[in-house]
Order: structure tokens, then sequence, then C-alpha cells
């Protein structure tokens, strides 16, 4: 159990505490234990040792008091760095450990003509397609040992739902919500709801641009911005993710 220190049964669900980003789960040894305190807790009607194959969604959230017991169950916050891991212990006595690890995808969006990417404008964003844009992406995270999901839409709506869907399946978000940037506070608002890193990325630099571009409700809820650096920003916004994840 390197990486889990203490499993708790909460009003939420089974929590874990104190976890490191390198999320290891060995479950085997003290399933019995927990699947009697889930009976036990929860009133499940099941007797501890029937459940052959009990899963444990592991809402994992950050303890700030670093691995400070908690008694009280608390609100579990996704973790942005993996999927939902489940155990399920064997029918059989075996002596290996299962160990499952997923990472999950950074998303990569973006908004509205920036399918026009190097065909108008070179100019102010230079002569990158979007698909040379998503190109870069894939080396860079590939060398950083991350995946990613790179899409663009010029519709408000799928942008919104994309963002969403990121709150529980991707590990970061970046984002070019291009001119949703400066008009949209539905997106904002999604933006808030999400508890993982957003950066915030730019071709141009819009703060040096009309002034009606200076106005940002992606970066007011981002964690970080990058603006003016053309596709590299996107890049960077990777090594950033990295970082935060
Ligand atoms: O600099 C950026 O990345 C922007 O997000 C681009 C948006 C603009 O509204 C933002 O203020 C800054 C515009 C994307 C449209 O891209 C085009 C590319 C080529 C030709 C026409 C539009």
């Amino acid at each position: 159990m390197d990486d889990l220190d203490a499993i708790t049964v909460g009003e939420h669900g089974l929590c874990v505490e104190r976890f490191r980003n390198d999320l290891q789960i060995a479950l085997d040894r003290d399933l019995a234990r927990v699947e009697a305190e889930f009976c036990q807790q929860t009133g499940h009607g099941r007797a501890a040792g029937n459940l052959a194959g009990l899963a444990i969604e592991l809402n994992a959230y950050h303890d700030p008091r670093d691995g400070a017991a908690s008694e009280k169950a608390q609100p579990p916050r996704p973790h942005g760095g993996f999927h939902t891991v489940c155990a399920r212990r064997r029918r059989q006595a075996s002596p290996k450990k299962r160990t499952v690890r997923v990472r999950k995808p950074v998303y990569i969006l973006n908004g509205p003509n920036l399918n026009l990417l190097g065909r108008r404008e070179p100019h102010i964003y230079g002569t990158q397609t979007l698909k040379n844009v998503e190109s870069m992406c894939e080396a860079k995270a590939a060398a950083l040992g991350l995946t990613i999901d790179f899409r663009q839409t010029n519709h408000e709506g799928e942008l919104i739902d994309w963002v969403q869907e990121a709150m529980d399946s991707a590990a970061a978000l970046i984002l070019n919500a291009a001119g949703y940037t400066h008009t949209s506070v539905a997106l904002h608002d999604a933006l808030k709801a999400l508890s993982i890193p957003i950066i915030e990325v730019h071709l141009s630099d819009p703060a040096q641009r009309e002034s009606f571009r200076h106005i940002s409700f992606v970066g007011m809820a981002a964690t970080q911005s990058i603006a003016g650096l053309g596709a590299r920003g996107y890049e960077l916004a990777l090594e950033s993710a990295a970082s935060l994840v």
C-alpha cells in the first residue's frame, strides 16, 4: 500500500486519504476490512466475505492536512491525474497484487474559426494550420508522457459540453476559446465548475489588439494564461499541464 495510507467509508462513498500523484492501488490485502466497514457503515445487506466482486469507486481527494487521519467524511474531489480505479477481490486467493493506473488525457479545446488557421490572417495567427498545431501537441505530449484529446468546434454549446465532459474525463484542460473568450459568460460558468488545471492559450496577444478583446471570461476562470507565442504557446501549455497534474 505504497500510496494509500487510509481508506474510509463516508456518506459519499469510499475515500482514499493521503495519496500522491503516483497513485497505485493494491487493495487485495485490505479488501476484507474495507468490505466489512462498507457493510457496517452503509447498512449494506450483504455480509462481509460474500462480496466476491465488490467494486470500489475511489473518489480520491487530497487532504490539505497531508494525511491527518480524518474521521469525518469529506466531499470527494475528483483527482485530475487518473481515472476512477476499481479493485476487485479475487475468488481464489492469489499472491499477486493487482495494480491499475490509467492516466486521463489532457483536453485541448479550440473555439470558433480556428479551423481556418493558416489560411487567412497569417500576419496575426501565423502560417501553421490547426492540423499542424495538433501534430505539434501530439509530439510534445508524448515527450512529456501525456496523452491528449485535441478538438475544435464553431459552436458555443458544443464547447461547453466538452468543458463539462473534461470535468470527469480530463487530467487538465488547455483552452483556446477564440472569440468566445471575450463574450461567453456561459463558458466562464462551465469552467468554474472544473477542479482540474485550466490553461488558457491564444496564438496572438489579445491584450495588444482591439479593446473588445481585452476582457477574457476564460482567463477569469483559468489557472494560467499564455498568449502571443503562436503555436509554441500550446507546447508551453502542455509543459505547464505536465507540471500541474
Ligand atoms: O489569438 C488567438 O488565439 C485568438 O483566440 C484567436 C481568435 C480571436 O478571436 C481571439 O481574440 C484571439 C480568433 C480565431 C480565428 O482564427 C482565424 C484564423 C485564421 C483566419 C481567420 C480567423
